[in-house]
């Protein structure tokens, strides 16, 4: 027995020998080292070069030239999501196939002949270096060599050396974060870049772009900050055990609580945002719509707006205030803004959430607006420029051409719309003893902002891309929500600009949220689309936190059951209120889980609150002391 177990034990040492002996041989790998893409009936070739920077970093950048391309003009586009992926959505041998999504735009880019050159930004997927959420420009937060601005410098450079088959004119474009990096190429420009097109860019985080909005955190963006944040290629993903992000939150208690049970302190923005409640220097010095009117505008730029944006509805409009008050920059500023929410610029959009627009406005703009504005700089024709301002008007659906917008600030042409008692809204000024509207906020059971179950951003299922066009009528209908109707319309109502929200209120809190909305209320009955029958369709909504209400940088409690005024400012309008509709203004106090949940007793940062400071509170708005301001046209008859 024991001799068997000795040959087998010995047969055994013999075949492993052999085993190892055949591994070690001559067997081929299946995969070569270096694969050809057989591509010689491809209309179009790719190159993949790492482009060395100032600093000896080197950028992961993809190059897609058309195989017919002789003094193109080259499009880029720098990213954070995935340079290599969006240069190979589509699996074809022909360009516009290609590049069917992000911010590729086939009928615009490829039909253009544009070369095309999409770069991953410092430490993302095939790029070298250390990724910063929205890096710093040089200054007081950067004090290295290096920036967006010098990364895009650099690229250029290296592109009108090395692209044979180009111009040597260069235009950036890019939506939301790619549109923050062509608004970063716009500081120290190189010479050849002759066009910049920022969409819906991140301008002020704090203001109202994707991280607070007056002081609200949008909770609803943790998720994004830790896929970005925490690894170079996002291979780290954020993981909920609610389907019901509303349950999620509440659960969690503050926005820093959530995060730090996710470990989120590893990931330096997340620090930040905890250490910045505040619109402090931090917050200060890295806004775009601050920096860029001191550089200058020396580049011809077209910024572009979404009427609807549900992330970034802040940042074209408040760099376009902050450039228009410079007549050199004024000469370089173009605006565009439509029916759309976040980046539906690029895509079909012939319809507004539900409402039926009859016409693909997304279409309209690249066609008529952004491919001439970008010919005219990047070919050598001289194809006529659009107009100053292209804007979309909701509700007559119609695009208009103006020299500029309105100002924020109101002049002769604002018209007011007053609280009246018995939840009614009018042009006249109610009697000053009109009294009060008062509802109970409870952070226990905060007003969601789009009915639950509430699916985060990003899931299947999820609302988020429409939410700020769903129907308010289930906020409408709660009592912690007040809704102030005017009567019907007889007349069209034209409203274009930024409303100024002046709210009079107290609270039993010593601290507490504002949110105002601005809602065209549909008859009853559409006949050409039922549906639409009494939707609540909102034109523009905000938050303002309470402890802001006097300084964003110093915030300060509210005192107990005395009225404060809360000014509220709500995002760009440009919109009809037509006969036979009605206008509403909601007011509420949580957008949950959206903005976080204001504990409503004052603690010193929102961000770590303890849940023992969340207590319900009675809030009473003043009638005669609170109405919305904004620039209209028609004063209907009511
Ligand atoms: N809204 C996104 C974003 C932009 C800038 C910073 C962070 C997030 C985006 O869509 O890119």
């Amino acid at each position: 027995m024991k001799k068997i177990l000795m040959v087998s034990a010995c047969a055994l040492a013999l075949s492993q020998h052999a085993w190892a002996r055949q591994a070690m041989g001559t067997i081929a790998a299946d995969m070569p080292t270096d694969f050809h893409v057989a591509d010689a009936s491809f209309d179009y070739t790719r190159r993949d070069v790492m482009i060395p920077m100032r600093d000896g970093v080197k950028l992961h950048t993809v190059i897609l030239v058309p195989k017919d391309a002789h003094n193109a003009g080259m499009l880029m586009t720098r990213t954070p999501y995935n340079a290599a992926h969006m240069a190979s959505l589509g699996s074809s041998n022909h360009m516009p196939s290609v590049l069917p999504g992000y911010d590729n735009m086939p009928d615009v880019i490829t039909a253009g002949g544009y070369i095309r050159v999409l770069q991953d930004i410092r430490g993302k997927y095939g790029s070298e270096g250390q990724f910063v959420m929205n890096r710093p420009m040089r200054g007081p937060l950067n004090g290295t060599a290096v920036d967006e601005s010098t990364d895009t410098w650099d690229t250029i450079e290296w592109l009108v050396h090395n692209v044979p088959e180009s111009n040597g004119k260069v235009g950036i474009l890019g939506v939301s974060y790619d549109g923050y990096t062509a608004i970063t190429a716009l500081f120290h420009p190189h010479p050849a870049l002759k066009v910049s097109v920022p969409m819906n860019p991140m301008v002020d985080g704090w203001m109202g772009d994707d991280w607070f909005h007056n002081g609200a955190f949008r909770e609803e963006m943790l998720p994004y900050i830790y896929n970005q944040g925490a690894t170079r290629k996002n291979t780290a993903q954020w993981w909920s055990n609610a389907y019901d992000s509303y349950t999620l939150f509440l659960n969690g208690v503050s926005a820093g609580a959530v995060g730090k049970s996710r470990g989120m302190e590893q990931i330096g923005f997340f620090r930040q945002i905890l250490a910045h409640p505040a619109y402090d220097s931090w917050w200060q010095v890295q806004a775009l719509d601050r920096l860029l009117p001191k550089e200058g505008l020396k580049v011809p730029t077209m910024l572009v707006h979404s009427l609807w944006d549900q992330e970034d509805n802040y940042g074209a409009v408040a760099l376009y205030d902050a450039l228009r008050k410079q007549p050199a920059a004024r000469s370089n500023l173009w605006m565009a803004m439509g029916p759309w929410n976040h980046g539906g610029e690029i895509h079909t959009a012939s319809t507004l959430g539900p409402v039926e627009l009859h016409s693909d406005t997304g279409l309209y703009f690249r066609k008529h607006v952004l491919t001439p504005f970008l010919a005219h700089y990047l070919k050598d024709d001289a194809t006529p420029l659009p107009a100053r301002v292209t804007a979309y008007r909701s509700g007559e659906n119609e695009w208009e051409s103006m020299e500029s917008l309105p100002p924020p600030e109101c002049d002769q042409h604002c018209v007011t719309l007053h609280l009246q008692s018995n939840h009614g809204l009018g042009f006249g000024k109610p009697a000053a003893n009109s009294g009060q509207l008062s509802y109970v906020s409870d952070p226990d059971h905060p007003v969601p902002y789009v009915p639950r179950p509430v699916v985060s951003k990003g899931q299947p299922d999820s609302e988020w891309r429409w939410w700020l066009a769903t129907d308010q009528r289930n906020a409408a209908a709660r009592p912690d929500v007040l809704a102030l109707t005017s009567d019907v319309l007889k007349k069209p109502f034209t409203v274009t600009g930024e409303p100024l929200m002046h709210l009079t209120a107290a609270t039993t809190g010593t601290d507490g949220d504002f949110v105002v909305k601005l809602i065209d209320v549909y008859p009853d009955e559409v006949a050409e689309q039922p549906a639409m029958g009494g939707y609540q369709l909102m034109i523009s909504g905000n938050i303002l936190r309470g402890r802001y209400r006097k300084s964003f940088e110093h915030p300060e409690p509210v005192p107990e059951n005395t009225k404060q005024i809360y000014p509220v400012r709500l995002p760009m309008v440009n919109h009809t209120f037509l006969p036979g509709h009605r206008i509403m203004i909601q007011i509420q106090s949580s957008w949950f889980p959206l903005y976080d949940r204001n504990p409503q007793s004052y603690v010193d940062n929102i961000m770590i609150a303890p849940k023992e400071a969340y207590k319900p509170a009675t809030i009473s708005v003043d009638i005669a002391g609170s109405w919305l301001e904004i620039h209209g046209g028609t004063k209907p008859a009511l």
